[in-house]
């Protein structure tokens, strides 16, 4: 049974990069756990008679046929956030894989080149730019600037990139991959509560929010916990706390969406005023002006909150994706050939919005019961899973 071996792809990985101290899984770009999972896929291609090739950014692709223009593309991401779930990303690698299966044991004879891809770091989980796989593809992050980032322990992009399999010198805007590819087609499971409140187990993507990632840097003076009179402190982790705060403030008056999920203090003993502190802000909102906007009012309330404590604030973008809306003709097409399919927009981010401003994009949903994403209660049910594979498989032979 098709669910069977969709959930048993799932099942083959799901020890792979468990995450014991988190929970969940966590599986960053070059690390164990996703390489180990990109051998996985190299092994499970190759047992439907694909040939997997990684490009010069480390995204795999599994070629039905002969690689060539106008493909059909369909795939998403292996890598995760830390402690996060086991569907975001997989669902949409085995689903693809699955329906070339299904398509293969049908006897259909593409007309066009397929392939299923899988991109690198779209969780920009390791190095902090989210989609770095089709982002360098499409040229819209400097090779350069990735060549230069080191993970928060320090590991440098370039070892990472060695053990994923692909040389950091050769990254860059890829055309010649770009030009390979006639339509891209992401299924992925949904990461809210919209397809549970609509009661539907499939939706086609309508639009993607807005999205960047700030890191704050708050300095002031390190001194002694005991020896230190409380009016004579410059502490930033006390004004990082009070940006924090301002940070849900300035979401919820402009309807916007704001966390702050990550907070360091340095040095980060008990019995030490830290003498800097950063937190990484994550914005979203349903247009780039609205999440600039927000931006902006994070950033002076964070330095008045620094003013007031003596200490001093820098705020540097680390990571920039622009609203999406995914384009209506192709959007329309995947519903005339599902039916009655919901349109949903989309809080998060993927790689299909990165494509989108380049090549003919668009992206199925399916329902996670629980509502939950990046956390480990994120759930897709066998049932739905088989429902979007077969809504995979069906657009899919329309285009073939
Ligand atoms: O962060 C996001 O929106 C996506 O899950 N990468
Ligand atoms: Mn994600
Ligand atoms: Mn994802």
């Amino acid at each position: 049974m098709s669910g069977r071996s969709l959930l048993d792809g799932l099942g083959e990985i799901t020890e792979v990069g468990r995450d014991r101290r988190r929970g969940g899984w966590s599986r960053h770009l070059g690390d164990d756990g996703e390489v180990q999972l990109r051998e996985w896929f190299r092994e499970r291609a190759a047992r439907l008679g694909l040939d997997v090739e990684t490009d010069r950014n480390g995204n795999l692709w599994a070629w039905w046929g002969t690689p060539g223009p106008d493909a059909v593309v369909t795939g998403s991401h292996l890598d995760s956030v830390p402690g996060g779930g086991e569907f975001d990303g997989p669902l949409g690698v085995v689903s693809a894989l699955e329906a070339v299966a299904r398509l293969k044991a049908a006897g259909v004879v593409p007309t066009r080149p397929v392939a299923v891809i899988v991109f690198a770091e779209e969780e920009g989980s390791r190095f902090g730019r989210a989609c770095l796989g089709s982002r360098l593809m499409t040229g819209d992050i400097d090779p350069a600037l990735v060549r230069s980032l080191h993970d928060a322990h320090g590991v440098p992009f370039d070892r990472a990139a060695a053990a994923a399999g692909f040389d950091p010198a050769q990254i860059g805007a890829d055309p010649e991959a770009l030009a390979r590819i006639g339509l891209f087609l992401e299924l992925h499971v949904e990461q809210g509560r919209g397809l549970i409140d609509l009661d539907s187990p499939v939706a086609v993507a309508s639009s993607i929010l807005a999205h960047g990632r700030w890191r704050l840097r708050f300095e002031g003076e390190g001194n002694h916990a005991g020896a230190t009179r409380m009016r004579d402190r410059r502490d930033p982790l006390v004004a990082a706390a009070a940006g924090v705060l301002e940070v849900r403030t300035a979401a919820a008056a402009l309807d916007a969406r704001a966390t702050v999920g990550r907070i360091e203090a340095t040095p980060g003993g008990t019995n030490v005023i830290a003498s800097r502190a950063e937190f990484w802000l994550d914005a979203r909102a349903d247009s780039d002006a609205q999440t600039r906007d927000l931006v902006s009012r994070i950033a002076e309330q964070a330095a008045a909150a620094a003013r007031a404590e003596g200490c001093t604030v820098e705020v540097v973008e680390e990571s920039w994706s622009g609203e999406v809306r995914f384009d209506p003709a192709l959007r329309n097409r995947l519903s005339a050939a599902l039916g009655v399919v919901p349109a949903l927009p989309s809080g998060a981010g993927h790689d299909a919005g990165i494509l989108a401003a380049h090549v003919p994009s668009a992206m199925l949903f399916v329902r996670n019961p629980t509502g939950i994403s990046h956390a480990p209660d994120e759930l897709a049910e066998l049932a739905d899973t088989v429902r979007g594979v077969d809504a995979l498989e069906t657009v899919l032979r329309g285009l073939l």
